[in-house]
């Protein structure tokens, strides 16, 4: 929506433009698989003959085509366990922490039942012990395939974290223009559920998508519970950015807490906004950062 986006000038646009499009990352694409397995020292437990065994399938995941990921769940015994995910029962494919292709192992604690996904759009495994599952139920959910709407348990609007940095995230282009709502859900049930300013059973949150393809962006803020809806999605990284590239002339402005809204504070504010403002950044030209400058109208 207009109101969440920051317009800073061109020249500043520039330098922060360059900085931040090198830390953009994305997921290569490759053909579906007809298999995803989750080899690991957990498979011999599991009943495997072995070990790391890519072409196992007794810890095979199911494919659920309502949410389009790859799922299962297990009951892992106590202990320190390590795992991947393999495609085809091979290790030609096969991805590890951080969504990353032959990457590190994926550390887990067992003794609980764990539930393992696997998207193969992003390439991201992992499992409920280690992340958050959280969803985004919403009025726009079955204009994303899925069964219905506000279904905590559709899985096309999955937040995810590669990085683990707990801010979890959801790109989309697939919903029309108009007006919707969303919230947050955990563990694919309404159970635990966040709103408006991260209240859990809070309200809904509203949102517009202002055409037909527009990216709309939704970033769930797991220490805040806040979700934030963006009509274009920004480039980087919140935590390791002060200011994140939407598009040419257009950067989201981390100003501490505030971004979980998108409105930034004011320097001569006493209490938070209720309304957007625009915001205008004075880059320092030898270095192409700014780190103040920051005014509202
Ligand atoms: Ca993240």
């Amino acid at each position: 929506m207009r109101s969440q986006r920051f317009r800073t000038r061109p020249s500043a646009a520039l330098a922060l433009g360059t900085a931040l499009l090198a830390v953009s990352a994305v997921a290569q694409e490759t053909p579906p698989p007809a298999t995803v397995t989750i080899p690991g020292s957990l498979q011999s437990e599991l009943g495997c003959p072995g070990d790391w065994m890519p072409d196992c399938a007794i810890t095979h995941l199911s494919y659920d085509a309502a949410d389009d990921v790859w799922q299962q769940a297990f009951d892992v015994p106590a202990g320190a366990f390590e795992y991947k995910a393999a495609l085809n029962d091979s290790w030609d494919e096969n991805y590890g922490l951080g969504a990353v292709r032959n990457g590190p192992n994926i550390p887990l604690t067992g003794g609980r039942t764990v539930k393992f996904y696997y998207d193969h759009k992003s390439h991201w495994v992992t499992d409920n012990a280690r992340s958050i599952i959280a969803t985004v139920p919403g009025s726009f959910q079955s204009e994303l395939g899925c069964p219905g709407d506000w279904m905590p348990d559709c899985l096309r609007s999955w937040l995810q974290d590669p990085d683990g940095d707990g801010l979890y995230t959801f790109t989309t282009t697939a919903i029309p223009a108009g007006s919707y709502e969303a919230k947050v859900a955990i563990n694919e049930s309404w159970a635990e559920n966040y709103g408006r300013d991260g209240v859990r059973d809070g309200a809904n949150i509203p949102f517009t998508v202002p055409a037909d393809g527009a990216e709309i962006f939704f970033q769930y803020d797991a220490a805040s519970h806040r979700l934030t809806i963006l009509d274009g999605a920004p480039r980087g990284d919140l935590h390791r950015a002060r200011a994140h590239w939407v598009s040419r002339d257009t950067i989201a402005w981390n100003s501490g807490s505030h971004i979980a809204q998108g409105y930034p504070r004011r320097p001569d504010d006493a209490g938070d906004r209720t309304d957007p403002v625009a915001v205008c950044i004075r880059a320092s030209h030898s270095s192409g950062r700014s780190d103040g400058g920051v005014w509202g109208t």
